[in-house]
């Protein structure tokens, strides 16, 4: 008979940690802890492995069917336990037990600070330091210097082959391209984070190279992005290129080894967009700042942010389109009227100005989870909490109803997540998901948003169809070969610490021509490097896994 506390036992019983799913990482004592079963019990333990002590025994709800994973799952609430410690959950005289998990006040300190420096390892053109990287120091590569004008994006004064220098930001994701459109919500998310909780952004230690300067950690590792992205503005003209790229995706290599040559393309409408909506969320922000260099940046975001805006009006409907010898991510969209929304009410707060919105503006807005492509939510998000705006009401009752669908989903859920569409990136909606839950939470102070925030932290750290806990270097079944370029040329074999992998979904089921992958969206997922599809990172998916887990850090007693 295995008994919970011996790691022996229970890895002799590896084949049924996933019979029992839980939050791998951990609840705080006073949270709401709910883990699912698949199994038909009559009874569940929780077990502190220290002892081997039942601590609690609780009955679970009756199996439910999700159509989406293909089984059939039961809650096991054991909220009444707060006591601090280490534990399992098992079934059937402990013969099947859980992975191990925490109750205790700081559970969600180092995952939060590891989602945030994950963004610092995926500096570009930086040398990656033993003393900030530990085994994952590498050289700088990328220094983006000399980068080159596409002939789609020739003008008179720059035209095609002219060298121009765009130098730092983050890469993307797994690959070494660098992109308006992402990086904007990614640096905004992170942008107003730092304006909801500002005490803890003043104390978050992330150890980076700049920690212990005048600036707190979040805003610095923003701001190495958010200067990049000044740089991808034609002075000339306002207009804002999509993207600094290679013409393809490179192999598998260190950052310095990928020597292409790197180019800006096309000025995109979107890209404009949502350069303006972030650079005039900067501008708020930084205003805020006691460090006189950062007061100014904020006003060369603003005045920057007009510009490309005015860019935009004059130039409404130049979409994204790969030009024929281009072969990276696209970030094509077609539908803007979204963009348009989120940089003018971004760009109205800024200015004070709310001449150039209507509540017709606001309700028009399709409400759907934010991501790259959809960002309504982003506008609505800022006007609603904003200290004053003539959309403050509505704008906090759109968001609040759309946070009571989501929470009314999650509850309704045999596996109590909101999420009802696997998209690529699924663990990035329900991180933003959570995001919204916390304005709501703030907006409202009902603790049911909380709740339910919690749930969406539970599910991305292994309370899920696949049973894993998907921020590497956490959990007990750890993703270990996401589709990120350093992390497969490095020869360390752990991956990158403190990335989301993207999660289930059935978009493309190729990516790895040996895997057969499960045709329900909540399980199609594989931990493997060919997998870009189910297990890449990105930093528009770290930045509200970051979001959710400092929120909820924050709130620690
Ligand atoms: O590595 C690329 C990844 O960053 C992208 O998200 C993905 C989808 O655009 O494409 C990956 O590159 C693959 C390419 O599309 C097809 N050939 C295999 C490449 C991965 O090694
Ligand atoms: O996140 C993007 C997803 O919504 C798209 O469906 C997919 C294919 O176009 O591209 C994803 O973004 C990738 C980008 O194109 C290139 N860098 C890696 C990104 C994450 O996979």
């Amino acid at each position: 008979m295995c008994s919970c506390n011996s790691k022996t036992a229970i890895q002799g019983h590896a084949d049924s940690l996933d019979q029992i799913l839980v939050n791998q990482v951990g609840y705080f004592p006073n949270s709401n802890k709910v883990a699912l079963l698949r199994i038909k019990t009559e009874a569940f333990n929780v077990v502190d492995t220290a002892t081997g002590k039942v601590v609690f025994t609780g009955k679970p709800s009756q199996l439910e069917y999700w159509e989406l994973s293909g089984d059939s799952v039961a809650t096991a609430d054991f909220s009444e336990l707060t006591t601090p410690g280490t534990y399992r959950i098992c079934l059937n005289d402990n013969s099947i037990c859980s992975q191990a998990f925490s109750i205790n006040n700081s559970v969600y300190t180092n995952i939060a600070k590891a989602s945030l420096k994950a963004l610092y390892l995926n500096r570009s053109g930086m040398e990656i330091t033993k003393e900030f990287g530990g085994e994952w120091a590498h050289a700088a590569g990328h220094p983006d210097t000399m980068v080159l004008v596409h002939a789609s994006a020739a003008t008179k004064k720059r035209p095609e082959g002219y060298k121009l220098s765009s130098p730092g930001g983050w890469y993307d994701a797994g690959d070494y391209n660098k992109y308006i459109v992402n990086s904007g919500i990614s640096t905004y998310t992170l942008l107003l984070f730092c304006q909801m909780y500002p005490e803890y952004t003043k104390s978050l230690n992330a150890n980076i190279p700049e920690s212990g300067n005048a600036i707190p950690d979040v805003l610095d590792e923003l701001l190495y992005n958010l200067r990049w992205m000044l740089t991808m503005q034609d002075p000339n003209d306002g207009g804002v290129y999509h993207k600094l790229t290679n013409l393809a995706f490179g192999g598998f290599e260190m950052p310095d080894k990928a020597t292409e040559p790197r180019f800006v393309v096309l000025k995109s409408t979107a890209a404009s967009l949502d350069f303006a909506a972030t650079m005039a969320m900067a501008s708020r922000v930084l205003a805020k700042s006691d460090v006189p260099e950062i007061v100014e940046l904020g006003k060369e975001c603003l005045d920057k942010a007009q510009k490309a805006y005015a860019w935009a009006k004059a130039n409404p409907s130049i979409y994204y389109k790969n030009p024929s010898d281009v072969s990276t991510g696209a970030y094509d969209d077609s539908n803007i009227k979204d963009e348009f929304f989120w940089a003018t009410s971004e760009l109205a707060l800024a200015t004070n100005d709310f001449s150039t919105l209507s509540d017709k503006d606001l309700n028009d807005q399709a409400k759907v989870v934010q991501s790259w492509g959809s960002v309504s939510m982003l506008g609505t998000l800022s006007l609603a909490i904003s200290e004053n705006s003539d959309y403050k009401v509505e704008a906090q009752k759109v968001l609040v109803d759309f946070a009571n669908q989501l929470v009314e989903k999650s509850t309704g859920s045999p596996y109590r997540v909101s999420l009802d569409i696997f998209n690529w990136g699924s663990n990035s909606d329900v991180a933003n998901m959570g995001v919204i839950k916390m304005v709501a939470y703030q907006i409202t102070s009902d603790k049911k948003y909380l709740n339910s925030a919690q749930t969406d932290i539970d599910y991305l750290l292994g309370r899920n169809a696949t049973g894993y806990c998907f921020v590497t270097g956490f959990g007990g079944k750890q993703v270990m070969n996401i589709h990120h370029r350093p992390s497969g040329a490095d020869g360390v074999a752990a991956p990158y610490p403190g990335f989301l992998s993207g999660g289930p979904n059935i978009v493309v089921l190729t990516d790895c021509p040996d895997v057969t992958r499960s045709t329900f969206p909540a399980k199609s997922f594989v931990d493997q490097e060919c997998s870009y599809s189910t297990n890449e990172i990105a930093i528009n998916w770290n930045a509200p896994l970051f979001f959710l887990l400092g929120a909820m850090d924050s709130m620690k007693k």
